[in-house]
């Protein structure tokens, strides 16, 4: 018999974590033994059978790589060179200049998260004195990467609850007034939570202040292909910055777009004012990631590497993007076709057609968010965000009653 060596454990001061917002979602999801129960908690894209999918392509490009009978070699810190040169052509386009130029840092790193980490790791260390500005409302993660990196952030105004769309002179007054040279993180296309971007227009606008005030625009790029259907449409808000010959960060996903969520496969890309700037720059990032951890995954990098470089399968991945696209969009539709067929009050629910992307932004409170999980078992975060990717047509109409219900009375019937 082994003695125990301490009385109290030395863990006493270690508290209970809460829950995570978005994925502790899917945990009570799980839990629930109901049959009506619908998961619009975590933005991953589902079947109209409610299954999640894995490309075709990808199996194709995984079958290629098994056939090839590559090795496991750890990859250089850096990642995969197939893979960045592909990353950064598909987010830039292959002929920007600044690529032609070598003037962009690019790192694969550990999907979006992994690479906001290691960006905001670079912004501590090498502006100590420099804050983040991120939206308001914006994904929770991002407040928790900031803060674990020990990078100080306030935020700027970006959602109109009066109009369900964007407060832009908020938006633009608040980067005005935060001290120059500070960091601004723009969600690329399909802001999370809201489902609102800015115009081509005000795009230029908030450009023409981050300009202005020198501040460093970063850019999070989570859906690219997944907001319009279209890989350039969604990459034309950060190439608009480039081409102004800004210096930006941007840091890739390719969880939803290929539908690698657990590969954890994503890269950092800092376009830099000249080759040489990029070097050093680089050469930090990968001194940054080397202790973090060490490098990274092969699986996912090589799945993009063949999937991008490749004219035909590059083609097919387009039009399965297409089709998951088309799927929410037409969710999107029933669900409001059925809240404004069944909903009597006279409540406009326009804004969701004008909301984009994986998610609806319902307006619905914490207690009428609770109502939805606890009375109608549909699972959603607490800021009344709904993942359409995780919603079939057949359970429109469910979700319409359950929404209207907790709309009207949801204040009056939650726990
Ligand atoms: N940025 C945004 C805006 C984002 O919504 C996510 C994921 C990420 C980055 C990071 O994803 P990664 O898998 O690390 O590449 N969002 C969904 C999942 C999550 O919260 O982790 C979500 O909002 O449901």
């Amino acid at each position: 018999m082994m003695a125990l060596a301490v009385d109290v454990s030395r863990f006493e001061g270690v508290p209970m974590a809460p829950p995570d917002p978005i994925l502790g979602v899917s945990e009570a999801f799980k839990a629930d033994k109901n049959d009506l129960k619908l998961n619009l908690g975590v933005g991953a894209y589902r079947t109209e059978e409610l299954q999640p999918y894995v490309l075709n392509v990808v199996k194709k490009a995984e079958t290629l790589m098994l056939e090839k009978g590559e090795n496991k070699e750890y990859l250089p810190i850096e990642g995969l060179a197939a893979f960045n040169k592909a990353t950064a052509e598909l987010l830039f386009g292959a002929d920007n200049p600044v690529l032609k130029q070598g003037r962009v840092a690019t790192l694969q790193s550990l999907s979006g998260t992994g690479s906001l980490r290691l960006a905001a790791a670079f912004i501590q260390r090498y502006f100590p004195e420099a804050k983040v500005l991120i939206s308001s409302p914006t994904w929770g993660n991002h407040k928790n990467i900031f803060n674990d990196a020990r990078v100080p952030w306030s935020e700027y105004r970006y959602y109109d609850p009066k109009t369900v769309g964007l407060d832009f002179e908020g938006m633009i007054a608040d980067i005005q007034a935060a001290p120059d040279g500070s960091f601004v993180l723009l969600h690329g296309c399909a802001h999370n939570p809201t489902g609102i971007d800015p115009t081509p227009e005000q795009w230029e606008k908030i450009a023409d202040v981050i300009q202005e005030k020198k501040h460093m625009p970063f850019f999070d790029v989570a859906y690219q292909g997944f907001a319009s259907g279209s890989l350039d449409e969604d990459a034309s808000s950060v190439r608009l910055f480039v081409e102004r010959g800004l210096e930006v960060f941007v840091a890739q996903s390719y969880s939803k777009n290929l539908g690698l969520y657990a590969e954890r496969i994503g890269a950092i890309n800092v376009v830099c004012s000249t080759p040489e700037v990029a070097n050093r720059v680089k050469s930090q990032l990968k001194r940054l990631a080397r202790p973090m951890y060490s490098n990274p995954p092969i699986h996912g990098a090589r799945i993009v590497a063949n999937v991008v470089g490749d004219p035909t399968m590059f083609g097919e991945w387009k039009q399965e993007m297409e089709e998951m696209a088309g799927r929410i969009k037409n969710v999107r539709q029933k669900l409001y076709d059925s809240l404004s067929a069944k909903d009597k009050s006279g409540k406009d629910w326009s804004f969701i057609l004008r909301q984009i992307g994986m998610f609806s932004y319902t307006g619905l409170n914490k207690t009428q968010s609770d109502n939805m999980t606890d009375k109608w078992h549909i699972y959603m975060t607490k800021d009344g965000r709904i993942s359409l990717a995780g919603l079939s047509l057949a359970k429109c109409e469910y979700l319409a009653d359950a929404i209207i219900d907790s709309f009207h009375n949801g204040l009056g019937t939650a726990k």
